[in-house]
């Protein structure tokens, strides 16, 4: 309860942050970043979202949570803009815990067209249970993303439902492979069979794959022999902080 009690306060000072992941395509290039949440509490220091997004979920904090880290991606983008550097899109966790009712799915779109967050440069990434929970609602929080124009992403996929035939019906543009199925790759013949197994059924579907939790060179070349499209992981570049960004903005450009 203290602990939701200071995040419920970190919103309003200025102890959240959001760092961004660069994923890469086969050649090296940055072709995209995923923001992540960062808290620095004034005594416990780095909280992981991994800890106060389900505590955030759970006290329906995560509805604020999500707006205000809008706000601070908003400013990233005009700061990286300001600076002369060309938008990377920039892709943000989503839970279908912060869009349940009419209202707050409403006010989600409000914020994303009053920060001028087009779909150019910003994409959702959904866990399946979120995706699946939401697939039926004609008014569900995916199909107004979608009907606005943003692509989505399947999150952490293979550690949920995994029901290949909903695949297709929920026409997200890219999935991405949960870590455990990456780490280790290039010695487990099994996990092998499987990642080329969901890259096919992702590309007849044309979806395009990432690779999440790349951090051996045996496993990306493993990857990259598999078809894999994109990659992300402490092994290509860890989530930087804005500045550390714009600095592989400049250099790439
Ligand atoms: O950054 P890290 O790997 O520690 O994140 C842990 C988890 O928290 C991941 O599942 C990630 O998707 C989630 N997460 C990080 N930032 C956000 C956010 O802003 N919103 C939501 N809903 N989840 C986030
Ligand atoms: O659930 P989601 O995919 O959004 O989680 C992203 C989280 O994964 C972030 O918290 C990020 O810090 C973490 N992450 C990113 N790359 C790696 C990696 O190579 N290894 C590990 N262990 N975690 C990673
Ligand atoms: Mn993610
Ligand atoms: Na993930």
């Amino acid at each position: 309860a203290r602990l939701e009690q200071d995040l419920r306060a970190a919103l309003s000072d200025q102890h959240l942050r959001l760092v961004y992941q660069p994923l890469f395509d086969a050649s090296g290039r940055m072709v995209s970043v995923e923001a992540l949440a960062r808290w620095a509490h004034p005594q416990r220091g780095a909280v992981s979202p991994a800890e106060f997004i389900p505590l955030a979920e759970a006290s329906g904090l995560i509805v604020e949570l999500g707006l205000h880290t809008l706000e601070l991606l908003a400013r990233d983008l005009e700061q990286w803009r300001q600076l002369g550097l060309a938008p990377v899109p920039v892709a943000f966790n989503l839970s279908s815990r912060q869009c349940r009712q009419p209202r707050q799915r409403q006010r989600l779109l409000d914020t994303l067209t009053r920060l001028g967050l087009q779909p150019e440069v910003l994409e959702f990434e959904l866990t399946e249970g979120t995706l699946f929970e939401d697939l039926e609602a004609p008014d569900s929080m995916v199909t107004l993303l979608q009907q606005h124009g943003y692509t989505l992403s399947i999150d952490d996929f293979g550690t949920g439902y995994s029901s290949l035939s909903y695949l297709r019906r929920l026409r997200c543009r890219k999935l991405k492979i949960d870590r455990v199925f990456i780490h280790g790759l290039a010695r487990s013949p099994d996990a092998r069979v499987l990642v080329e197994a969901i890259v096919r059924v992702a590309h007849a579907l044309e979806m395009q794959v990432v690779a999440e939790g790349v951090e051996a060179r045996a496993d990306w070349d493993c990857l990259n022999a598999l078809h894999c499209d994109l990659y992300q992981g402490f092994g290509l570049s860890r989530p930087l902080e804005p500045s550390a960004l714009a600095t592989l903005l400049q250099a790439q450009a």
